[in-house]
């Protein structure tokens, strides 16, 4: 049977060349005369994945077959980006189907260009998402993802006249060959409606009962997910949305057809588009009814598989750990207890306690207005029963609390899951807290943050040990091995072959080369051939010249005031101002060349990031076309960030910037991405820039700024009006507001909220320290062959940042999961 099931599989390049052929032919049916880079794509494409189907299904049928334990993450964004290279690379065929193409007459570089990106994410939260399930395919653990399949994926940024404009992003255009339709899993959503109570039949107990009042479809589509360096496939599950064939029949004999199909085709708008929005909560109904479509069909999967192993209820969490991505799943918590106790009739207690023992969350940021809150009213509208769940829930964790501190009304009414306010809100943090048996942060600081600030009354209540740290990573396999092939290559010949991949500590062994001056020479020839790549981009996507023996300063991130990309642009009008006082023939010795490059998106409703974009894109057009300047400075912002930009944006770096007010970052992982690449950092003490700073050496990395310990007092400085702007940034707001880089009027919001609104963000508090920092950058740039030392000594100490590290830590303090390998 096994021998019949990989009927499809290719092992050679011949091999490879009759599946190419094949789905031309038939898939297609198209000719393989008359064939371009999307046909060929698509027929790559199939042709590994029907490679991946049949170790996805042999996956599968080991992991019932030996029944253990899965860990299910639920994110409602992954940020997976193209498929197709990694794929390539994790089933280790990349050079067989390189020369198969070639063969065939194309280029595997174009064929990989065609690929839309999968971008259902927004940034760090989703990419981690994409990280993760990569590292859970290659360390062998048996593991799923769970999300929603948006039509439209975050949206595609344009620049026009500097301003950033939003298109839609329908990536689905071509079909997607990486996804798998299992259109025979249909799950019925309910929604609305009301609860009546009703008597058990058997037991003649009264219980509560859910009667919905509309119903929505959950078709599953799977996309497999390769590991490296093993056969195991796991499984990537997106849920779309789509109308039961119910329809009104009231309506329908009142005649109201129309009106009646059109109410059904709304269904298929729970799917359609992912919230823009990063970081910054706003409560939308169809936002919380993502929410519970995907929750609840993402439970009845796991509950039906359970059941399936006949196994009793109280050994649920033994075969079962879910994963909180953020509290944007936390309806989970009480769609399960609804499903054990309303549905399958299992006592209160016995139900929560397993609901407890089967979740654990993420947190991911301490920003207030991050955290979701959701009326009360609209969430009983939408979710009646579960109403009712959560204020159970709440009530039997408020005595519990008030049992062990009497009379602390303040303690009850921080932790309660109910904010008492007008509206009321449900406060979905408090609710994954007291709904997980873990709760942990995102780096060290962070960590330590969310104990001492937003959670420390939850401390209170339950310990410390609740709460725990994982810091995050990222998967080499994409941003080293996919993203930089030189590097890797170069990494790969000295501590033989490609096994760092998986095992990446082994990096350390590369220190041993430093004084080799052959291997520096070799390592900064391709950072060059690398800046030459993001050079070639910068010119596609803006236009712009740029020389790649400048320093290629680089900040590419989502656009938010706490990422301070405005102290960023601030700098580098500073930089400007001062290279313009400076006579001519002076200029080359105190200043270095620098190209400084800037990317991301805003949300579209953000107005003051949508400012900072165009400010950015203002001062470039100023500074790139003062003759006398030219290379030694150039500013640039490259439209439309995205995995596949960043994998020519990382490699490309000498410096990039992680520059967020201490405090604010929980982590980051582009600053991960951009050492891994062999590029230094400038940042604050924030984040897991602590941690990197930890392993790289202080000497290896650019600190500046206050520390996040201070920064509570400096915001009440401002506040009691006890500002000071240094004369430097004065200079710079007074070139602005001078209308030297264009009408000033659009920027004074910007600058007033440094001056007159309290300066949330410290920027008047770090830019003489960014200066300064920025400063001994380019000192240190002057002296390469130091500069080169560097960047090898802060590769070789990166091991720690896998994301497969991440994964054995998670697995093994929260989710208490084994690996299991699919022998070949
Ligand atoms: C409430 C809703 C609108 C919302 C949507 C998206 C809230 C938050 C987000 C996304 C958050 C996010 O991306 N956070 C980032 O997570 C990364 C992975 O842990 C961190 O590295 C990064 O510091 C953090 O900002």
């Amino acid at each position: 049977i096994w021998k019949r099931y990989g009927a499809n599989e290719f092992s050679d390049v011949d091999g490879f060349e009759s599946q190419f052929v094949k789905h031309v032919e038939t898939t297609l049916a198209r000719s393989i005369y008359n064939c371009d880079n999307l046909a060929a794509y698509q027929a790559t494409s199939n042709s590994i994945r029907d490679k991946l189907i049949v170790h996805w299904n042999k996956t599968q049928h080991l992991h019932t077959a030996k029944d253990v334990k899965r860990i299910y993450y639920l994110s409602l964004e992954f940020l997976m980006g193209r498929a197709l290279d990694n794929a390539l690379i994790n089933l280790e065929i990349r050079d067989l189907a390189a020369t198969a193409v070639d063969e065939l007459g194309f280029r595997l570089e174009d064929i990989l260009e065609v690929e839309p990106d999968a971008a259902l994410g927004n940034g760090g939260l989703g990419r981690l998402a994409a990280c993760f399930i990569d590292s859970l395919s290659t360390g062998n653990y048996p593991g799923w993802g769970y999300g929603l399949r948006y039509q439209y994926g975050i949206f595609s940024q344009k620049i026009v006249d500097g301003y950033q404009a939003e298109a839609p992003d329908y990536w689905l255009r071509f079909s997607n060959p990486w996804e798998l339709p299992r259109l025979e899993i249909q799950i019925p959503v309910d929604f609305y409606g009301y609860t009546t109570t009703v008597k058990d039949p058997q037991t003649g107990k009264s219980k509560k009962q859910w009667n919905g009042g509309e119903q929505i479809l959950a078709v599953a589509y799977d996309f497999p997910i390769p590991g490296y360096g093993t056969s195991n496939v796991n499984n990537l599950r997106m849920w779309s949305s789509k109308p039961t064939t119910e329809f009104d029949f009231q309506k329908f004999n009142e005649g109201d057809y129309q009106d009646s199909l059109a109410q059904q085709q709304r269904a298929e708008s729970i799917t359609a588009v992912l919230y823009p929005n990063d970081n910054f909560y706003k409560g939308k109904e169809l936002r919380l009814k993502q929410q519970y479509f995907w929750v609840a069909a993402s439970l009845h999967d796991i509950v039906r598989r359970f059941i399936k192993t006949k196994r009793p209820w109280d050994q649920f969490p033994d075969q079962v750990a879910i994963q909180l991505n953020d509290t944007h799943p936390t309806l989970a918590v009480v769609e399960l207890q609804r499903i054990l106790t309303d549905l399958q009739g299992l006592e209160w207690d016995v139900a929560w306690s397993i609901v407890q023992r089967t979740f654990g969350y993420t947190n991911h940021t301490v920003m207030a207005e991050a955290l979701e809150k959701w009326p009360v009213d609209l969430f009983g509208t939408l979710l009646p029963r579960h109403l009712e769940i959560v204020y159970d829930i709440n009530l039997a964790f408020l005595q519990m609390v008030e049992k062990k501190f009497p009379n602390d009304r303040g303690l009850l009414s921080s932790v309660s899951v109910i904010e008492e306010s007008q509206p009321k809100n449900i406060r979905m943090a408090n609710l994954a807290i007291i709904g997980s048996h873990r709760v942990n942060g995102v780096a060290e600081l962070h960590s330590q943050l969310i104990k001492q600030t937003i959670f420390s009354d939850f401390v209170k209540v339950y310990g410390s040990d609740k709460f725990t740290n994982v810091t995050n990573g990222i998967t080499p396999r994409r941003w080293l091995r996919q993203a930089n092939p030189g590097l890797a290559a170069l990494i790969a010949s000295k501590l033989g072959g490609y096994g760092y991949l998986n095992d990446l500590n082994k990096l350390k062994g590369l220190e041993q080369f430093v004084e080799d001056p052959g291997f520096r020479a070799e390592w900064a020839a391709i950072k060059t051939a690398n800046k030459t790549k993001l050079a070639a981009l910068i010119a596609s996507t803006t236009g712009v010249t740029v020389n790649p023996n400048s320093l290629f300063d680089v900040q590419v991130k989502r656009i938010h005031e706490y990422k301070r990309q405005q102290l960023n642009i601030f700098g580098v009008i500073w930089r400007y101002l001062q290279l313009k006082a400076t006579p001519k023939a002076e200029r080359t010795t105190k200043f270095v060349p620098k190209v400084s490059i800037f990317g991301g998106k805003a949300a579209p409703g953000y107005y003051t990031a949508k400012t900072i974009i165009k400010l950015v894109n203002s001062v470039g057009s100023v500074v790139n076309s003062d003759p006398e300047i030219g290379d030694l400075l150039k500013v640039v912002f490259i439209p439309d960030y995205n995995v596949s930009k960043a994998e020519v944006i990382c490699p490309g770096s000498d410096l990039s910037e992680h520059i967020s007010t201490a405090g604010t970052e929980a982590s980051g992982t582009s600053n991960m991405k951009f050492v891994l690449n062999g590029g230094l950092i400038i940042g604050t003490v924030d984040g897991a820039n602590v941690e990197i700073t930890r392993e790289v050496g202080e000497d290896n990395i650019f600190l500046f700024g206050n520390l996040a310990e201070d920064v509570e007092d400096l915001r009440h400085e401002h506040h009691m009006g006890r500002s000071h702007i240094p004369d430097s940034l004065v200079q710079v707001f007074d070139a602005i507001s001078s209308g030297q880089f264009g009408t000033p009027d659009e920027f004074q919001s910007l600058l007033d909220g440094v001056r007159f609104h309290g300066d949330h963000y410290l920027v008047s508090d770090d830019f003489e320290s960014y200066l300064e920092a920025q400063k001994l950058v380019d000192e240190e740039f002057r002296k390469k062959e130091d500069w080169v030392r560097k960047s090898i000594i802060s590769v070789a100490n990166m091991g720690f940042f896998s994301s497969d590290r991440c994964i054995e830590e998670y697995a093994e303090n929260i989710w208490n999961i084994e690996p299991l390998e699919e022998k070949v």
